[in-house]
C-alpha cells in the first residue's frame, strides 16, 4: 500500500514538474520540427518529455503515431513501476538517531551505505507539511547525514519520515516515526561569543577543505548560533584551536562547548582548555560526547578566548557551537 501511495506521489510529482513543459509545448510558437534550427532541437526536447508523462490523459491515436520511438521509450520508462525501497537497506551503523536539541529544533543523524540526497518531511500529523534538507553538504548525494528540523513547537508530538534518492535513481523511504519536543525553555542569557553579539573569529588552526571562516565548515560556524553548522578543522586533531574576540571585555560566568564528531569515530574533542587574552588558562574542560553543548561555570574577565584541543580522537576536530555568558565590563 505504501509503495502504491509512493508511486502515486511520484506520478503526481512528475506531472507537476512536467506541467510547465506541457504548457510550453502547448503554447509554443507553432513552428514545426522542420522549421526549428538544428541547434534548437536539443532544447525543444523537454516538451517531448512532457508528452511522455501525459499518457493517462487522452492522447489520440493520430498524435501517438507522430511520437518518435525515442519519446515512446521515454514514456514507457516513466510509466514503469518504481520500487520504493525501505531505507533500512542502506543504514551503515544502525537506524537514524533523532536528537531533540531544544524546544524548537531537532536533528536526525544517520549514515548511509551509499550516497543519498536525503530529506525529511515532518509535521504534527502524517500529512507532514514541512520538509528539511541537509544543510552542510552543498546539496549533493552523500553518506553522512545530519539534517536539522527547525521551527518546532514546544511540548508537541511530531511525525517525520526520512526519504532519500540514490544516484542510480532508487528511492528509499522510512516508515513514519515520531518524537516529542520538550516544554518551552526560558532563555534570557545572551551568548557573548556569538557573531550576533559582535564576537568574531580572529584566528583558527584551519578550516576543512581550506574553506574561509564564513564558508561551510569554516570557523564562523562555531559562533553562528546554529546547530546545523559546524566548524571543522582540516585534520588538525589535538592541534586544533580557535580564537574568538568578544565585542568588548566581559566578566564571564559560564561557557558552553559543543564538539563535533564524525560517525567514523574521529573529529570528537574530549578535552580542551580556554586561555584568555590576559593569559589565564581555564580548564581543561571534559566533553562527554558530541550530542549536546556542555556547560561549565567560570569566573574570569576576558576580551578574547582561545580554545585549544587537549585530547580528541583525531581527524577533523571542531565545534558545533561555542558560547560564553556574562556581562560586558568597561575597558
Ligand atoms: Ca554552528
Amino acid at each position: 500500500m505504501r509503495i502504491f501511495q509512493a508511486n502515486h506521489k511520484i506520478a503526481i510529482t512528475l506531472l507537476i514538474f512536467a506541467l510547465p513543459l506541457i504548457i510550453a509545448a502547448c503554447s509554443g510558437n507553432g513552428a514545426s520540427a522542420d522549421e526549428v534550427p538544428a541547434e534548437d532541437i536539443k532544447t525543444e526536447q523537454q516538451p517531448d518529455e512532457a508528452v511522455a508523462v501525459q499518457p493517462k490523459t487522452t492522447v489520440d491515436t493520430a498524435e501517438q503515431s507522430q511520437i518518435p520511438q525515442q519519446q515512446a521509450d521515454s514514456r514507457i520508462a516513466v510509466d514503469a513501476d518504481f520500487e520504493v525501497r525501505p531505507i533500512e537497506e542502506v543504514f551503515s551503523i544502525g537506524p537514524p538517531d533523532l536528537q531533540v536539541l531544544s524546544d524548537s529544533e531537532a536533528q536526525l543523524l544517520f549514515v548511509s551505505d551509499i550516497p543519498l540526497a536525503c530529506s525529511i518531511v515532518y509535521g504534527e500529523t502524517t500529512a507532514y507539511g514541512s520538509l528539511t534538507l541537509d544543510q552542510d553538504m552543498d546539496g549533493g548525494a552523500h553518506t553522512d547525514h545530519h539534517p536539522i528540523l527547525p521551527n518546532l513547537k514546544p511540548d508537541t508530538l511530531y511525525h517525520y519520515r526520512l526519504q532519500g534518492s540514490a544516484e542510480d535513481g532508487a528511492i528509499y523511504m522510512s516508515e513514519d516515526m515520531t518524537f516529542r519536543t520538550p516544554p518551552e525553555e526560558a532563555t534570557t542569557e545572551v551568548n557573548l561569543a556569538s557573531m550576533e553579539a559582535g564576537a568574531q573569529v580572529i584566528a583558527v588552526s584551519s578550516n576543512f577543505g581550506g574553506a574561509t571562516n564564513d564558508e561551510s565548515w569554516g570557523a564562523n560556524s562555531a559562533l553562528d548560533g546554529s546547530r546545523g553548522s559546524e566548524w571543522s578543522s582540516n585534520g588538525d586533531g589535538n592541534d586544533a584551536f580557535i580564537e574568538i574576540a568578544l565585542a568588548q571585555p566581559s566578566r564571564l560566568h559560564a561557557v558552553e562547548i559543543w564538539t563535533r564528531a564524525m560517525s567514523n569515530n574521529t573529529a570528537q574533542i574530549f578535552e580542551l582548555t580556554i586561555t584568555t587574552d590576559s593569559g589565564e588558562v581555564l580548564g581543561p574542560f571534559t566533553l562527554p560526547d558530541a550530542t549536546q553543548a556542555y556547560r561549565f561555570d567560570v569566573d574570569v574577565v576576558a576580551g578574547a578566548l582561545r580554545l585549544d584541543v587537549v585530547d580528541s580522537n583525531g581527524g577533523n576536530t571542531g565545534l558545533v557551537e561555542f558560547a560564553a555568558y556574562g556581562t560586558p565590563v568597561e575597558d
